[in-house]
């Protein structure tokens, strides 16, 4: 066997539904239609010692850990430690945002001897294909204590994308699903320019599943008992002719569902429609309270697109949920009351 991926326990992972491993779900995929053995981990759910007991048996070259920015950088490192304890002839290979933005630091550490930047599925799969790995575009490396980074590689085309599938025969998909719950992520990237989000820097090409594609998959998703569906899409709404074909699938098929919208793009005629086709509820990015420090964010919306998202979501019955930040660079202790009050007020 050539490799196995692992993600990693998360601290809310008890509070929140748990979302499929999609990160190494998809490189997963995107191994076996290439002939390469992969096997997937999940600790939340499994123990490391089934990582051990695979190890022992299969004798994989690499191990490869998605990471994201907080507490689960601590669980990863423990896991890379007792790993390199046992097996230190393994390659440890960390992919993810966290390492993307960061991949020196992460690098420093000793337990990690590869960073993969921006979408994991080519560069992981030429690493444990023997690409020669100067030639591995998107790899960061280090020799002795100098640190290399390749030149990015090119992200995955629309037709790529599609050609994508969840093999869900790696994992258990009924662990995932919560009161008939189930999150599922149909596409990649936003065109936006928000200034603190990844899209703007990695991801501003929107890339997605074709209407057909995301049915045959929510099929699955409804063969594991699931009703309710929570799209976590950066941008689910990016294309209309999709979302039309995928409105009617709800309503065939009883669905109710959530996804996350900017708050200037919804009108009256779009939220009845959504209402009218199974959505209960919408998440906004609505961040700040301060129109300057909307403005600094570059967020491209007003107070009162926030305002009007809200009244329009009440009017139509769908429950709105908004997430909120503070601690921006350049805001004032006054943009934080007025968050603060507007909050309150509303
Ligand atoms: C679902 C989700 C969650 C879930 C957890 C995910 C899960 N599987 O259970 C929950 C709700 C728990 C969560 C929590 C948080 N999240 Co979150 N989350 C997401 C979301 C919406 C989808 C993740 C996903 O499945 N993406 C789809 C996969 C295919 O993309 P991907 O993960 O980027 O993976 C690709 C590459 O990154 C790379 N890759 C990833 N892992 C690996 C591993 C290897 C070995 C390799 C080679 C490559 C590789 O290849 C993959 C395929 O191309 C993303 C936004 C997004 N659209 O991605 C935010 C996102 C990842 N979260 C984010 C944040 C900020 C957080 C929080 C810190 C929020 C907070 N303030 O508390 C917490 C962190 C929790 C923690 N660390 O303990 C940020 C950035 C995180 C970062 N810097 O790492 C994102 C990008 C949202 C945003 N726009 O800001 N999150
Ligand atoms: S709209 Fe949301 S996903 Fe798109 S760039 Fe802004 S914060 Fe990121």
């Amino acid at each position: 066997m050539k490799s196995i991926l692992i993600y990693p326990q998360l601290e809310f992972a008890k509070a929140q539904i748990p979302t499929p491993p999609y990160s190494i779900l998809f490189i997963a995929d995107y191994l076996l239609k290439r002939n390469v053995d992969v096997k997937i981990f999940d600790l939340r759910f499994d123990k490391l010692s089934q990582v051990f007991d695979t190890i022992s048996k299969n004798d994989p070259e690499f191990i490869g850990i998605s990471v994201m920015t907080g507490p689960q950088i601590y669980y990863a490192l423990k896991i890379c430690e007792s790993i390199k304890k046992e097996f230190n002839k393994i390659k440890i290979v960390w992919g993810g945002l966290h390492s993307t933005i960061l991949p020196t630091q992460t690098l420093q550490n000793k337990f990690i001897d590869f960073v993969i930047r921006g979408e994991g599925e080519k560069t992981y799969h030429e690493l444990v294909s023997g690409k020669n790995i100067s030639q591995i575009k998107g790899l960061s490396l280090k020799k002795g204590k100098k640190i290399f980074h390749n030149p990015n590689s090119n992200q995955l085309t629309t037709s790529e994308i599609n050609e994508l599938s969840i093999p869900w025969s790696l994992i258990n998909p009924k662990r995932y699903i919560r009161n008939g719950n189930f999150n599922m992520i149909t596409s990649r990237g936003c065109p936006f320019k928000c200034a603190f989000c990844y899209n703007t820097l990695f991801n501003n090409v929107w890339r997605g599943w074709t209407a057909e594609k995301c049915i045959q998959e929510l099929d699955k998703c409804l063969d594991f008992g699931s009703k309710k569906i929570t799209f976590y899409d950066d941008y689910f709404f990016a294309n209309s002719k999709r979302i039309k074909i995928l409105f009617d699938y709800f309503k065939e098929k009883d669905i109710r569902w959530k996804a996350e919208l900017r708050v200037n793009r919804l009108d009256y005629s779009l939220a009845e429609e959504a209402k009218s086709h199974g959505c209960v509820q919408m998440y906004f990015g609505a961040e700040s309270g301060s129109q300057r420090v909307l403005n600094i964010l570059n967020k491209n919306i007003s107070i009162k697109d926030i305002i009007q998202s809200a009244k329009i979501t009440k009017d139509t019955d769908i429950s709105a949920d908004y997430s909120w930040m503070i601690g921006i660079p350049g805001e004032t202790k006054i943009d934080v009351k007025k968050n603060y009050k507007f909050n309150k007020k509303y």
